[in-house]
């Protein structure tokens, strides 16, 4: 694709939503603003695509649409966060969940506790879809990945495909995977742990949910026999009508206006993974280890502990991994 680009510009109307948030405290309220915005695409995977957006009014959740696959994206403003956690606080978790403690060992990586600033960033509301998958899998003459044990469905999130896949895919859109700190940020939804604000250890609030937030591992994954075992750590309690995958939109958005930032499936990173990153990670924009053999994963999936569906719970997977329960979403340039 080298040398060989096409400019596409295009001009559209962009949804722009004003909503409250509670955050900034304003009055709750809904209002569709439309403005022209000009797309700079460079064709090719090669080159990177330039969007731009120019907003009017006074927004707190802006949203525009890649026109490459269709996807919504929201602007998640720049701040400071407390990323990770504290031993004392894991623990205090543990206690207060009752959570066996032969589990906190693989908190470590986790810890310790720590501030970081990024700047603001355009993220995917939802997970890459199969159907979005398939028109670009299509157009680059890909073979497409061996379906779930669950079958394939437009609306569920691409899962089957490797960090390289996912990789290639955000780049051809103009974009890349999130960072790990974005990804952490992004989740928290504005409950930093910084000047007052309180966080929690679930995307949706701090115990287990009586009513639907998320596709977790519910009674009905249980009842599903997908690990055939009953004993399984579960959210007890919770129904959530979901035994594997579920549409990318089936639960209500976090308070960024994201959707599925915890279960569903898991969500590819962009960054190298490292044990022991959190103590060293710089405060500004994190962008991960330079170097490593494993990539980073966040969020949960349908079928992961609730110990691993904390907000703070980080994996580490080799690349070329691919399985059911990981699927991505971009972050555009
Ligand atoms: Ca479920």
């Amino acid at each position: 694709m080298r040398g060989r680009f096409v400019i596409l510009v295009a001009m559209g109307t962009v949804k722009n939503r004003i909503r409250k948030n509670s955050r900034f405290g304003q009055p709750q309220g809904k209002l569709m603003v439309f403005f022209l915005f000009l797309f700079l695409v460079f064709i090719g995977c090669n080159d990177p695509q330039r969007a731009s957006a120019q907003k009017t009014g006074n927004t707190d959740l802006l949203t525009l649409f890649n026109p490459l696959d269709s996807a919504e994206l929201v602007f998640v403003p720049g701040g400071e966060f407390l990323m990770g956690s504290d031993a004392a606080e894991l623990q205090e978790i543990w206690k207060k969940l009752g959570w066996n403690p032969e589990e906190l060992q693989f908190t470590k990586t986790e810890q310790p506790a720590h501030r970081v600033r990024l700047d603001g960033f355009w993220i995917y509301r939802t997970l890459v879809t199969v159907s979005q998958y398939q028109t670009f899998a299509k157009s680059k003459g890909l073979q497409f990945p061996k379906p779930p044990t669950y079958g394939w469905k437009e609306d569920h999130p691409m899962v089957n495909i490797s960090w390289e896949e996912a990789n290639y895919y955000c780049t051809c859109m103009g974009g890349r995977l999130p960072r790990e700190a974005e990804w952490e940020y992004a989740a928290r939804g504005g409950k930093t742990g910084l000047d007052g604000q309180a966080r929690t250890i679930f995307v949706w609030g701090d115990s287990f949910p009586s009513t639907p937030v998320g596709n977790l591992a519910d009674e009905t994954f249980l009842a599903s026999g997908y690990y055939n075992n009953p004993n399984f750590h579960r959210f007890e309690g919770y129904t959530d009508g979901f035994a594997t995958a579920s549409p990318v939109r089936a639960f209500p958005p976090n308070s960024f206006g994201l959707y599925d930032m915890a279960g569903n499936v898991l969500e590819w990173c962009n960054d190298w993974y490292s044990e022991n990153y959190n103590t060293q990670s710089p405060v500004e924009n994190p962008k991960g280890p330079a170097q490593g053999t494993r990539r980073v994963l966040r969020g949960g999936a349908f079928d992961t502990t609730p110990t691993i569906t904390r907000i703070s719970r980080r994996l580490g997977i080799y690349p070329g991994i691919r399985n059911e329960e990981k699927g991505f979403r971009c972050v555009l340039n």
